[in-house]
């Protein structure tokens, strides 16, 4: 089987890439390793940048994002019991969407299947070669078959744990990491948002944040130990935790009920340099992974794809190679942006096992300075809307 371009991984950075290809024409077929339904179970992101609503527009798919998506000009930060409001409007003019990443990838796959593009679901054993020649290729397995996929380029879309990093040489990428000694705890529930804006808490018992997916879908997320099990949480248990880490007035305006979804992530800043070798290039979770306290992750997936689309149409429309040898740098500039927004929102906010008493009244002298400061305000802001592409 032949095609331009290979995208291993249909999560949301290989099939966005894929339905923008399609709009300049350019063929794609997508390799996954898990099923549609296993993909679309996934619950994970919930907050898209501006871009990435720009973006989904750009491939055609923004409508039901536009309309289901709840519009945020602002996000509270709270401190025991006092908050400090950003107000993204009045600093930097720009919402956020709340929408939920599995909405996104559900508009993606509807799109693929109305554009035809080729989604081969199930593959294992995937293979890079080739990758320093004009005529690189993919080989997989499919239902107990070999089969090889030749391409001009390949999209190492696979998230962190697959195999498109692992292919580049290990003496010609070099990686920079850092794993956070907590998870996070999150759960679904069929309830209310207990506010109208996000609501993330440092409190002295770890970590909390109040989410939403719509109206009467609720996810909270609360700090947890890094070996914690989701069987040591009963739904009560986990309420009454979250209750305490978020001010009285929140606490005492929860709504509750039976989680829908329970489950723990671990954190991470993670970025592998280059983000190209030869024919392939990375994007999204494969390359670089950030800490979920600033909604990061799936909107810098969504910027890498940006830069890709669109170097690979200018190497289809004229042959031009700019884009693509500009790639990697370009995409790692804005990536090591959004690291350290991420790292300094989880450095600010959560309960360290090996802070002392002065890390501690440090971290609540940052938070009282960004209160008094609107300078800091707007500078959070900006980042958390979403930097320019
Ligand atoms: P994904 O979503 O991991 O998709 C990769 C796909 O590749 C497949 N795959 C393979 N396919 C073929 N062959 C192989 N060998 C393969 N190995 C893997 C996988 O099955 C999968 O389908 O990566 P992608 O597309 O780069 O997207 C990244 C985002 O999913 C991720 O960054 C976000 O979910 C992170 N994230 C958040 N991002 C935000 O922008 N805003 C948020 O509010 C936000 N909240 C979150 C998050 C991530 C979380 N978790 C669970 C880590 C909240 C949480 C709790
Ligand atoms: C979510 O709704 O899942 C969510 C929102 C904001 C974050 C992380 C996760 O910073």
């Amino acid at each position: 089987m032949k095609t331009q371009v290979a995208i291993i991984g249909g999560g949301p950075a290989g099939l966005l890439l894929s339905q923008l290809l399609c709009k300049a024409g350019i063929d794609t077929v997508v390799l996954e390793r898990q099923s549609r339904a296993h993909v679309l179970s996934r619950i994970r992101a919930g907050v898209l940048e501006r871009g990435m609503l720009d973006l989904l527009a750009q491939a055609g798919i923004a409508d039901r994002a536009r309309a289901e998506g709840i519009p945020h000009d602002g996000t509270v930060l709270s401190y025991g019991a006092q908050e400090v409001r950003i107000d993204f409007k009045a600093h930097v003019d720009t919402p956020v969407t709340v929408y939920g990443q599995t909405e996104v990838t559900k508009d993606l796959y509807d799109s693929a299947d109305a554009n035809g593009t080729q989604v081969i679901h199930g593959v294992s054993d995937v293979v890079l070669h080739d990758l320093d020649s004009n005529t690189p290729s993919v080989t997989y397995q499919l239902d107990g078959a070999s089969h090889r996929l030749t391409c001009d380029f390949i999209a190492g879309c696979d998230g962190f744990h697959g195999v498109s990093r692992q292919a580049i040489p290990a003496d010609k990428r070099r990686i920079f990491e850092k794993v956070y000694p907590f998870g996070w705890l999150g759960v679904l529930s069929r309830t209310p948002p207990v506010h109208d804006e996000l609501i993330y808490a440092n409190s002295e018992r770890g970590f909390a944040l109040c989410s939403m997916r719509n109206t009467s879908l609720s996810r909270y997320y609360i700090q947890c130990r890094q070996d914690d099990h989701v069987d040591n949480w009963s739904d009560a248990a986990f309420w009454d935790e979250l209750r305490r880490r978020i001010p009285p007035q929140h606490a005492e305006a929860l709504v509750t009920g039976p989680s829908i979804e329970k489950s723990i992530a671990p954190l991470r800043s993670f970025v592998c340099e280059p983000m190209r070798y030869g024919r392939l290039f990375l994007c999204g979770d494969a390359a670089h992974i950030v800490p979920p306290t600033g909604a990061k992750g799936l909107n810098t997936a969504a910027s890498d794809v940006h830069y890709l689309n669109q170097a690979l149409r200018s190497w289809y429309a004229d042959g031009a190679e700019a884009g693509l040898e500009r790639y990697s740098e370009q995409a790692l500039a804005r990536v090591w942006k959004v690291e350290r927004f991420s790292w300094w929102m989880t450095s600010l906010l959560h309960r360290f096992p090996d802070q002392s008493e002065f890390d501690l009244r440090m971290q609540q002298a940052e938070l009282a300075a960004l209160a008094a400061t609107p300078e800091a305000q707007a500078v959070l802001a900006r980042n958390y809307v979403g930097l320019p592409y």
